[in-house]
């Protein structure tokens, strides 16, 4: 494979200039443990970081993960699958949250992605709120948005679930699909073209690895039952891994999430709320809080049918969840500092625990 088809771009290229000349760009495509799985030219490469890496990061975040470009160099004359990370190229996105659990901390999903599968179950599992979250989180992570509904076979008023959706998905495309019945797959290519790269994101047991399956046309990653009752998944996939497509194209699969918590910022927050913000603009104070101030642009929107007054409510509660997480975020920084270093050597020695994914 060349080095385009597996996602290199220029944004990468400009960054050897300054680097040595010597070294191998080689891709994230799974950790495991403290090992490196990598796409590189050459074929398949298992890397490893060498101490002083987890030494000087300053955060987990600075580390690579899946989706990375990283610049390697031979480790074993013997082996020359074998090889050390020297360099993390810069990324020109990523898809983060908070680490789940009490750190204010961020995990770095996936990075270098051009598009992001935000899946959902057209079953009882559907929840148009935790759409609108995964949206927040994916319009701060550079890569576009997709909605991706699936299980449309199981779905006798898709057209209901669709109009729930109202306003929280305005301007982002909005795929029906059955992994199972093959319905709707075959569009999804339209993003998934040579060197593009696709994360598949959503809870547990929505179809995010039976998509995959289906793009890929075999059954490259393991799919579970859900629960009865709930329609639940079991999380079956247990770790990131990106594949390559014969045609072209890579996509991420990744374990289901159990909290969407958020890792973003005002701007990714007025970007997923663009109708509020909009509106708001004609506000005759700068600071109105859109509540009863005279002249109130978002009021007068709501009151005239073109905004729906959940929108407001949903952003004003990201605002407050987001003030919280900056407050939380400062003093979790300062913490963090300080025990960075003896967690990576922590972190060197054990397993990843369930949390972690
Ligand atoms: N009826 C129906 N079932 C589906 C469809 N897509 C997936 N499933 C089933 O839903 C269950 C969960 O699918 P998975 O692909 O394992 O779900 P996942 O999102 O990867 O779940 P985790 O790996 O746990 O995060 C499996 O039993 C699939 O066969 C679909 O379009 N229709
Ligand atoms: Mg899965
Ligand atoms: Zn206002």
């Amino acid at each position: 494979m060349d080095l385009v088809e597996l996602g290199w771009k220029p944004h990468f290229q400009q960054q050897l200039e300054d680097l040595p000349q010597h070294l191998t760009p080689a891709r994230v495509a799974r950790l495991d443990l403290n090992r490196y799985h990598l796409l590189s030219a050459a074929g398949e490469l298992l890397g490893s970081l060498p101490g002083r890496t987890y030494a000087e990061a300053t955060t987990k975040a600075e580390l690579p993960t899946v989706g990375d470009w990283v610049l390697t160099q031979p480790a074993d004359k013997d082996d020359p699958t074998s090889v050390t990370i020297e360099y993390t190229l810069t990324r020109f996105s990523k898809f983060s949250r908070k680490e789940a659990g009490e750190k204010y901390e961020e995990q770095v999903v996936a990075a270098n992605i051009d598009s992001v599968f935000i899946v959902s179950g057209l079953d009882d599992n559907f929840n148009a709120n935790r759409i609108e979250r995964y949206l927040v989180l994916a319009w701060s992570s550079g890569s576009n948005p997709v909605i991706v509904l699936n299980k449309a076979d199981l779905c006798p008023d898709r057209e209901e679930k669709l109009l729930s959706l109202g306003a929280i998905a305005a301007g982002v495309p909005i795929h029906i699909v059955s992994a199972q019945s093959g319905e709707g797959i075959e569009a999804l290519n339209a993003y998934i073209g040579p060197g593009q790269t696709v994360a598949l994101l959503g809870s547990s047991g929505v179809g995010k690895s039976t998509i995959i399956n289906a793009l890929l046309g075999f059954e490259r990653f393991e799919t579970g039952a859900v629960r009865q009752g709930d329609d639940k998944g079991r999380h079956t996939t247990t770790f990131r891994e990106m594949c390559s497509l014969d045609r072209g194209g890579l996509i991420i699969d990744t374990p289901g999430m159990r909290e969407i918590q958020i890792w973003a910022d005002e701007a990714s927050l007025a970007q997923t709320f663009s109708d509020v913000d909009v509106a708001a603009q004609n506000c005759r104070f700068n600071d109105c809080a859109h509540e009863s101030e005279p002249g109130c642009a978002v009021q007068a929107a709501i009151a005239a049918g073109t905004l729906e007054n959940s929108r407001l409510l949903s952003y004003r509660k990201f605002q407050r969840e987001l003030a919280h997480f900056v407050e939380k975020q400062d003093a979790g920084a300062r913490a963090e500092k300080k025990k960075v270093r003896k967690k990576f050597a922590r972190t060197l020695r054990h397993r990843p625990t369930k949390r972690d994914q």
